[in-house]
């Protein structure tokens, strides 16, 4: 299990029942379009059995474990040898198996659990990231002495490598041998092409049934064979590192050189009435589920400005009708430097501008159709509220984002209209070109599609091209009006995202990002980030998640048992600070700091996004009513977060894996690190002691969800006040963030007690602070 030097890669879906995953793996930095990663992905087991874990080694800790293992050496194997040193823990969670040069012999290493777990049958699966040099090459395999005996085929001992690579290319083989190495050797075996395999982690399993082999890797099915009558008998697993000229020349190779392994798990089928391993499995899947690079960066962006702003500023309409005369749009003083400063004030990280409402009316100069700033007398038709929104973005150092509406007025409402106009579906190649407006970035795509979506997606192109990186794309369930059946494309337009804009999540009609489900600024007081979906990624249409329990153990397994899948999709609060999504005059309500505040704490401090509205007026400009409370709240936030008083505390836990995960690492002020007790420990307390007494009301802690998932179901937290013990907190679900507002205390003492974990719960920050007002 990795800790530190792997990011989960790509978007991980856990399914049930799932024979086949479409999209390919992905590595830390090159996530692939809605890649369905298989990470967690276990072949569907027979009918009325499940998947239970029969051993595995995660490889924590800072030792090879020797009651798992036999470190291999001092052996000479084929062109070089296999030397003790060379097989290490790199004290980030992962076996190294390093290649190298010592003196004038050629190194490797090699681990095989033979005579300490030799096992039949199951599912065997490891996750691993290749050298990259030649000359040598990894391999992950089963044997046993078996393979040796001549007369019953493979059935008294087979050889089956589940992974080798003496490539350098994205390509890996599998293999059987049996009847010995000699002269009766058989041998039956398959090369696999994967395009991104030499990069990043991926997993290899092998399904061993007794009357079949089924290999996968990433979850994807890539030989069924009984080649050899299929051996019956125990055998250990081995994963090595060779020297030899089928992996090239070693002579030219840079080295040392690293295969690193980030577990070996086995699986057995055992009766789905297996009460333990049913809970287990449910608990491992839950919890196996971790958020993509886009989506922890967004997670960590915290607290973000959206802005309503267009026609209907100047109507007073919440909806717009698509009839307005763009001329109406005229904000004389538009001031995106004054947005971006306030949005600063606030404490925010990203704005995300309306740059098409409902209505349709476009705020930036698209090609693609003249109800738009174009056709407004504002800056002579010249002017570009999102171009100047970049430039401030840009300025201010805040990330920017767009709310692109799929229902719109204009071309439902005008005769020449493209929604709804029953065009055919056809290959057409965006963007499309027009004339004398020529796009920078030459890349095209092909779709098929009619003419709405060939608009929409053209329409992105713009925006997802010519204004600097987008990090994220709003997609709105709302719909004012439908015409003509018209259906959105979303596939192509997540595509065109992920091609365009890797780093940008896709809200609420999209894969990346849930809606919180109310628009009033409305928490859970349990949000959980690993949700179930009732289909493969790929065929769900995400519907608004509205329910109080969406990701509890209850709902999973439900879904799981209708065959449903499991994705990280976690939850953005949004609410406006006016009444109403867009300005209106200056007797709408404007919510006081107090109000803003309390959604801050519940909302980030409660495991979501807090995506807060400003609407501009018809200036341009946000009112001063609403940059005062701006200021208020950014004013509290900076004071309160200030100075983290848990500063030279110490950390003692009930139980702690091993050495890597210190109780400390909660302390160290580093997110990536944290305090794991062993597996399976769901109920465990961590002991926080101040170097002297402080007084605070605000207890900070966090998950590593990047390397682990969520995992806290419930917890409290005691302060030790006059000798004893006393809960001043508690709650359930942690996540990204946990904020706990409690009565002001003054203790040199405190605990955190996790009362239930889907697994070993992780703690990977801990502070405290003290809010005065
Ligand atoms: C809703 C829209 O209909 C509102 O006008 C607003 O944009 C809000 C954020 O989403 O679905």
């Amino acid at each position: 299990m990795k800790k530190k030097s792997s990011f989960a890669a790509g978007l991980l879906l856990i399914c049930a029942g799932l024979a086949a995953f479409a999209g390919a793996a992905a590595d830390e930095n090159t996530e692939t379009a809605l890649s369905t990663l298989a990470e967690g992905f276990l072949p569907p087991p027979e009918e009325g059995k499940l998947w239970k874990l029969a051993w595995s080694d995660e490889f924590n800790g800072t030792k090879v474990d020797q009651s798992k293992w036999d470190v291999m050496g001092d052996w000479k194997r084929r062109d070089g040898y296999w030397v003790k040193e060379d097989a290490y823990l790199d004290g980030d969670g992962n076996l190294i198996i390093r290649t190298n040069k010592a003196g004038d012999r050629y190194t490797s290493g090699a681990v095989r659990t033979k005579d300490k777990f030799e096992h039949k049958f199951g599912y065997w699966v490891c996750r691993c990231k290749f050298p990259t040099e030649e000359g040598h090459w990894p391999a992950f395999w089963l044997h046993t002495g078996g393979v040796n005996k001549i007369g019953d085929e493979g059935r008294d001992g087979t050889e089956i490598d589940i992974m080798e690579k003496p490539w350098r290319e994205d390509k890996t083989t599998q293999n059987l041998h049996w009847d010995g190495y000699g002269k009766e050797h058989k041998h039956a075996g398959k090369e696999s092409v994967v395009p991104g395999l030499s990069k990043g982690w991926h997993t290899f399993g092998l399904l061993w049934r007794p009357n079949e082999y089924v290999f996968y890797v990433d979850g994807k099915e890539t030989w069924r064979t009984s080649d050899g009558g299929v051996s019956q008998v125990p055998e250990y697993a081995k994963l090595t590192e060779e020297i030899g000229t089928w992996g090239g020349d070693i002579t030219k190779a840079n080295l040392p050189d690293y295969f690193v392994v980030d577990y070996v798990r086995v699986y057995d089928e055992v009766p789905a009435d297996d009460a333990e391993a049913r809970e287990k499995d449910l608990n491992l899947r839950a919890a196996d589920v971790r958020p993509a690079a886009r989506q922890l960066a967004w997670q960590q962006g915290e607290f973000i400005a959206f802005i309503h702003f267009g026609v209907n500023t100047f109507t007073g309409r919440e909806w717009g009708t698509g009839a307005e005369d763009p001329k109406i749009f005229n904000p004389d003083g538009l001031d995106t430097d004054q947005w971006c400063r306030m949005i600063k004030a606030a404490g925010m990280t990203q704005v995300i501008l309306t740059v098409k409402h409902h209505d349709g009316f476009c705020l930036w100069q698209t090609r693609y159709t003249s109800h738009s700033v174009a056709s407004s007398n504002w800056r002579n038709g010249k002017g570009d509220v999102l171009r100047d929104l970049a430039e401030s973005c840009k300025k201010y150092d805040v990330k920017l984002a767009v709310y692109l509406s799929p229902a719109d007025l204009y071309q439902i409402e005008n005769p020449a209209g493209l929604y709804g106009n029953l065009s055919e579906y056809t290959e057409r190649v965006i963007p499309r070109p027009v004339e004398g407006r020529a796009f920078k970035d030459k890349r095209t795509f092909k779709f098929l599609v009619d003419d709405y979506n060939e608009y929409f997606l053209n329409q992105l192109f713009e925006l997802l091209t010519e204004y600097g990186p987008i990090h994220e794309v709003w997609f709105d369930g709302a719909h004012p009006k439908r015409k003509g059946d018209q259906k959105y494309t979303y596939q192509y337009w997540y595509q065109l995202i992920r091609e365009l804009a890797p780093q940008a999540v896709i809200f609420g009609k999209g894969p990346d990002v849930r809606w919180c489900g109310n628009e009033g600024g409305g928490t859970r007081k349990a949000e959980w980030s690993a949700i179930p979906i009732s289909k493969p990624l790929n065929e769900f249409d995400w519907p608004d998640m509205t329910d109080e329990d969406l990701g509890s153990l209850g709902k999973i397994r439900e879904n799981f048992d209708k065959g449903g899948c499991l994705h990280w999709y976690p939850a953005e609060t949004n609410t406006s600070i006016r009444d109403g999504w867009f300005w209106r005059d200056e007797n709408q309500h404007v919510k006081t700091t107090g109000e803003i505040l309390d959604i801050w704490y519940r909302s980030v401090g409660g495991n979501s996004v807090f995506l807060l509205n400003i609407p501009p007026n018809r200036n341009g400009l946000f009112s001063e009513r609403d940059c005062k409370v701006l200021q208020e709240v950014g004013d509290h936030l900076r004071e309160v977060f200030k100075t983290d008083l848990a500063k030279g505390a110490t950390a003692e836990a009930s139980a702690t894996r091993a050495p890597a995960f210190d109780p400390a690492n909660t302390l160290d002020g580093d997110a990536d690190t944290c305090w794991m007790p062993p597996d399976w420990t769901t109920q465990a307390e961590l002991t926080i002691t101040l170097p002297k007494e402080q007084t605070f009301n605000r207890i900070v802690f966090q998950e590593n969800i990047r390397d682990y998932g969520q995992r806290i179901a419930e917890f409290a937290i005691d302060a030790h006040l006059n000798g004893n013990w006393k809960q001043i907190a508690n709650g359930q679900t942690v996540g990204y963030k946990k904020i706990c507002r409690t009565e002001t205390v003054t203790t040199d003492k405190l605990r955190i007690r996790i009362l239930n974990s889907r697994l070993c719960p992780t703690i990977s920050t801990f502070a405290l602070y003290h809010a005065r007002q």
